[in-house]
């Protein structure tokens, strides 16, 4: 039986290396899946014949009920960034003032996450996540399934390699397609995914998501160069990236970093820059480092990815405050890991001077990685059915004439009755930063409006008394009106701070409404401070007072204050013992047992920091606290893609 087990595990590793190392498969799918199921079938009936780098074991299985912390042996550094070739020549003099001779070796920067692997006497037993530098996590379970990692080396080394995780194109876009066609949230890139994944408890989970991995560091080993470092570790079976390149000058690094920006989107997986380092070892400790990052590496990061599509629109969106938002409406296009079909263009000024016609054909990207922008029109490309930008004289939503404020770029819908103004005014009142109603998000306040329930402020305070008609609306049902009900209640003890900023006051923003509620203490105080009151606070300008007292003197508005006051809404600013830190505003839900302090003292910490401790996970929630145990809160909060936080986390930031 061993015999058969040692040529099942020789066979199928073999196999597998042909595979995913090689890339040329040795046999069919179906009759490596025959070997395997036999294996396993013999496994199954021999635990003791399992052994810790056997092929099963890429298959998952193992289920944690928590992350374990791992110290690093030594540090896990970052990089530090550069965005321009400017940027490149001055690290190239600052490592030539110490090391003149030195000359870089360039990788290839993989989009992914950093892993640690040790080995001991030649098998893996452990691979941990950088976490904060200094502290991992222990993610083994789920490093152990990817084909690609050696379970056991040639030799019987007790080692350390680093790299980084990451997820192929080809696995990034076939996972969401399934999760899309099951209702799950889709990643928004390879990264994320990457992450996603090795972040899972279940193995098994990991196991299916077709991680790949690249090693680029190598211990403490005697080697004088990064280049025989990489060497080495290919050797010893490592999958290490071959498109790196050894560069003697900086003028050949900005070749290289040409080179690689041309052929980045033919690439199977995501970069999102070049490293250089140093390639001479003695230079390393010479040159030094800093707290977080070496000083003999850089990471040169690629510019945001440009797509270029044809605009088919300009529509535009009516603000809270009666400000005209046009907005370019493009054929969709996939930009950095997701589809994207909009993208704001600010005012008529701006659209003016990027000269962008309806029907041209434009440059998208994501500013910061995140936010759709349009960058230029190509010109080139121009042709007669491209019609000239023409900002519109009536607001989109009620037809009244638009003005353009004096000094500024912006169109305003001065109607206070205009719809769009209104329900975008309910929109704010009830978002989280301002007066945070659990419940009565965008389509809630958009239907409710107009079912006619809810006309402005004050109403979401009475709608308790429409609860029989409510409850027989077909998109709500019971539960929801219960909930919804509930939150509008309980929101009634919010600070004052968060009723002026729910408001709406131009230019009152959530800091400047905290800054005017610890000055003036209430409602009344603020209703009758005049404009040199409000100035002498200092941190506060004239445009703010200006606007301020104008509306705590506008009659309607007097009339909605003291209509809320009725209602039962505090009225008084709780300065408390909030301490500001960490957990200030943000909404935490806690499962499992906390080892330290029971649930009481957790939500009073929070608390006093001006944070809440609430009981169901939703997507308003910003944290979960993994105590032991945890139940399906967790599960909801991983795929909600809630930050997962573990106790000795949850005890650092308290005592911050
Ligand atoms: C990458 C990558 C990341 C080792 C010393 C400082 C950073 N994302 O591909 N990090 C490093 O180097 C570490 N190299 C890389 N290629």
């Amino acid at each position: 039986m061993i015999n058969r087990v040692n040529e099942l595990k020789e066979i199928l590793n073999k196999a597998s290396k042909a595979y995913y190392d090689n890339d040329k498969p040795i046999m069919e799918d179906y009759e490596y899946d025959m070997l395997m199921n036999e294996l396993i079938k013999i496994e199954n009936e021999n635990p003791e014949l399992k052994t810790i780098d056997s092929p099963t074991i890429r298959l998952g299985g193992e289920v944690l009920s928590k992350f374990e912390k791992v110290t690093h042996t030594a540090k896990m550094m970052s990089l530090s960034d550069a965005f321009s070739y400017d940027e490149l020549r001055d690290f190239d003099k600052r490592v030539k003032n110490v090391a003149s001779n030195a000359t870089y070796l360039c990788e290839l920067k993989i989009d992914g996450l950093s892993v640690a692997l040790r080995y001991e006497k030649g098998l893996l037993n452990l691979a941990a996540t950088r976490g904060n530098g200094s502290v991992g996590e222990n993610i083994t379970h789920n490093v152990k399934t990817i084909k690609t990692v050696p379970l056991k080396l040639d030799s019987p080394l007790t080692i350390e390699v680093r790299g980084e995780i990451f997820m192929p194109k080809a696995s990034f876009k076939a996972l969401n397609l399934e999760r899309e066609a099951n209702e799950e949230e889709i990643f928004a890139n390879c990264r994320n995914a990457a992450a996603g994944s090795v972040r899972q408890l279940d193995s098994k989970v990991a196991a299916k998501r077709n991680l790949d991995v690249f090693l680029y560091y190598y211990l403490g080993q005697e080697v004088k160069t990064q280049e025989e470092s990489l060497i080495e570790m290919k050797n010893l079976g490592f999958k290490v990236n071959q498109l790196y390149s050894h560069c003697n000058t900086i003028d050949d690094v900005i070749t290289y970093i040409d080179s690689i920006g041309k052929e980045r989107d033919s690439l199977p997986y995501d970069i999102d820059g070049i490293v250089i380092k140093v390639n001479e070892m003695e230079f390393h400790d010479l040159i030094g480092e800093t707290v977080k990052y070496p000083k003999w590496a850089i990471a040169y990061k690629f510019p945001p990815e440009e797509v270029s599509t044809k605009l088919l629109d300009i529509t535009y969106q009516v603000g809270r405050t009666g400000v005209i938002t046009p907005v370019a409406n493009f054929k969709p296009v996939f930009v950095q890991g997701s589809m994207i079909s909009k993208a704001t263009l600010h005012n008529e000024d701006y659209i003016k001077e990027k000269d962008i016609h309806i029907n041209d054909t434009v440059i998208i990207r994501k500013a910061g990685d995140v936010i759709p922008e349009v960058v230029k029109p190509i010109l080139e490309e121009r042709n007669n059915d491209c019609i000239e930008f023409k900002m519109i004289s009536n607001c989109p939503c009620c037809g009244s004439n638009l003005v353009r404020a004096l000094g500024e770029a912006d169109y305003y819908c001065l109607n206070p009755n205009c719809e769009d103004k209104l329900v975008n005014k309910l929109i704010h009142f009830a978002s989280k930063p301002a007066y945070d109603i659990d419940s009565l998000g965008e389509r809630v306040c958009e239907q409710l409006y107009q079912l006619g329930f809810i006309k402005n402020i004050a109403d979401i305070f009475k709608l308790n008394n429409y609860y029989n008609e409510l409850i027989l609306l077909p998109k709500f049902g019971e539960k929801s009106i219960d909930n919804l009900i509930q939150a509008i209640e309980k929101s009634k003890e919010n600070n004052l701070d968060r009723l002026i900023f729910g408001l709406g006051i131009r230019h009152c923003g959530a800091k400047i409404s905290k800054l005017l509620c610890k000055k003036f203490k209430n409602i009344d105080n603020l209703m009758n401070a005049t404009f040199e009151n409000i100035i002498s606070i200092g941190d506060i300008g004239e445009a703010i007072a200006k606007e301020f007292t104008q509306y705590m003197q506008n009659e309607d508005n007097i009339a909605l204050i003291n209509e809320l006051k009725d209602l039962g809404l505090k009225m008084e600013y709780d300065m408390g013992e909030i301490k500001e830190n960490y957990f200030t505003n943000k909404k935490c839900v806690l499962t499992g047992t906390l080892e330290s302090m029971g649930r009481t003292e957790a939500k009073k910490l929070i608390e006093g920091f001006g944070g809440a401790l609430s009981d169901s996970v939703s997507k308003k929630t910003d944290i979960l606290i993994l105590g032991a145990n945890p139940g399906s809160k967790y599960d909801k909060a991983k795929k909600l893609g809630i930050y997962i936080m573990e106790e000795a986390e949850f005890l650092q930031r308290i005592k911050e």
